[in-house]
């Protein structure tokens, strides 16, 4: 039994998503996060940043998005491409550059004082938007031009990662203006994974390509 550290609508939806792909058993912990759950020693144990999400696994507690789902992707053997393929390599780039850029310049637009103070909030969120509207734009060529398996209309781990981001750039980044990753939002959202997601945490059906 997996153990899914959570609140709604947050990086843990992410991971929440992938266990309803791959059919695993998980129970969510609910984080009181207004109660200051995540600043809590016991909390700090199972993530010691303070950041959501953290899954408790039958061997492990596990950390950082990416991390997680390459875990549950490795342990199942499915949603990505098997090491020593062509593919592997390619994935594993562009499920980094999700990590690594597309992730953490999507919390500075929603956190725009933690880096410069409120003064300067405004300036960090415009600066952000920028930022990710580049990003999402290359990650549309990519995908365009190189037509993965990996990061299609075919459920994987990236795809999940990149269809809650998607969701929550809705504003800077309007998955409308992205044709390749749009369609990839349509079939992502019609998924029996997906719709059961939607409906335990209160979201659109559309919750990808139209969520607000
Ligand atoms: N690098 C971490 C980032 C996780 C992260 O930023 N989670 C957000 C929710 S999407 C969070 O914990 N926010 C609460 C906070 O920063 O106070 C990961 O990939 O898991």
């Amino acid at each position: 039994m997996y153990i899914l550290h959570h609140t709604p609508d947050s990086a843990a939806l992410i991971v929440r998503l992938v266990l309803e792909e791959l059919g695993l058993p998980y129970q969510i912990a609910p984080i009181d996060r207004a109660g200051g759950a995540l600043d809590s020693p016991a909390y700090r144990k199972l993530q010691p940043l303070g950041k959501i999400p953290a899954l408790q696994t039958p061997d492990a507690t596990l950390f950082e998005t990416a991390a997680i789902l390459l875990h549950l992707s490795e342990v199942t053997g499915k949603l990505a491409p098997a090491p020593n393929t062509p593919e592997r390599g390619p994935f594993l780039t562009w499920l980094f550059f999700t990590s690594n850029n597309l992730h953490p310049v999507a919390m500075n637009y929603y956190y725009p004082e933690r880096l410069a103070g409120a003064e300067n909030a405004a300036a960090v969120k415009a600066i952000a938007a920028a930022q990710l509207k580049s990003l999402v734009a290359t990650l549309e060529n990519m995908v365009a031009l190189d037509a993965p398996d990996w990061l299609s209309t075919k459920p994987s781990i990236l795809g999940y990662y990149v269809a809650v981001l998607m969701r929550w750039l809705a504003e800077p980044c309007p998955a409308s203006d992205h044709p390749a990753l749009h369609k990839i939002l349509l079939a992502l959202e019609a998924t029996p994974a997906a719709q059961t997601c939607a409906q335990a945490e209160g979201l659109a059906t559309t919750l990808f390509s139209n969520p607000y």
